[in-house]
């Protein structure tokens, strides 16, 4: 199951959030911002002992005060205009995410519109390939058997939900 919600990600009392992080995991702004100030300063303690993320990878760390136990950290790509794998990066932010919930029994996961506020990816191709890889994974391996996007704003809602509705 996809749903997409419209919601502050910080609020959502699931098992694991999805952090749009960057590759020093040392927190930002944006989304990343958001749940570093809602998780508390636990949260970058542990990120500093894991050192860092690669791009299209993910991590996992406690949720410390937030209503999510834990908390995958996925580093999305900053578009360079399409020619440097951005979309394979960011199917992989998916699928890593996913790999490291169901290796830990997460029964549901909230996912931000990774790459798509500070590092620029267009929003109809960002959602396409969200939608595309969340779907095969569930196709696929039949869990999370919650999944969530969580849509800040009208664009983002706008891009995810035609997205959705081109998989069936
Ligand atoms: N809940 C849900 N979605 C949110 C929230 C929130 N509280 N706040 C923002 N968004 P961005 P990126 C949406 O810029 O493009 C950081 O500085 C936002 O509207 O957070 O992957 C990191 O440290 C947008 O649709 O992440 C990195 O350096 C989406 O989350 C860099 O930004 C992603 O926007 C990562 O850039």
């Amino acid at each position: 199951m996809i749903k997409l919600i419209s919601d502050d990600i910080t609020t959502l009392k699931v098992d694991a959030i999805v952090n749009a992080a960057n590759e020093s995991l040392l927190g930002g702004g944006g989304v990343d911002g958001a749940i570093h100030r809602a998780a508390g300063p636990e949260l970058l303690e542990e990120c500093k002992k894991i050192g860092g993320c690669k791009t299209g990878n993910a991590v996992m760390t406690r949720g410390y005060n937030l209503p999510a136990k834990f908390v995958i950290h996925t580093v999305g790509p900053i578009w360079k205009g399409g020619g440097n794998n951005e979309h394979l990066f960011l199917a992989s932010c998916y699928r890593r995410s996913l790999e490291l919930a169901i290796a830990n029994n997460i029964n549901s996961i909230a996912f931000p519109a990774i790459s798509c506020g500070a590092y620029g990816f267009p929003l109809d191709e960002a959602a396409d390939t969200a939608m595309d890889t969340l779907q095969s994974f569930l196709d696929k391996n039949g869990k999370p058997a919650e999944v969530y996007v969580v849509c800040f704003d009208a664009r983002v809602r706008a891009a995810f939900t035609q997205a959705l509705q081109e998989l069936d």
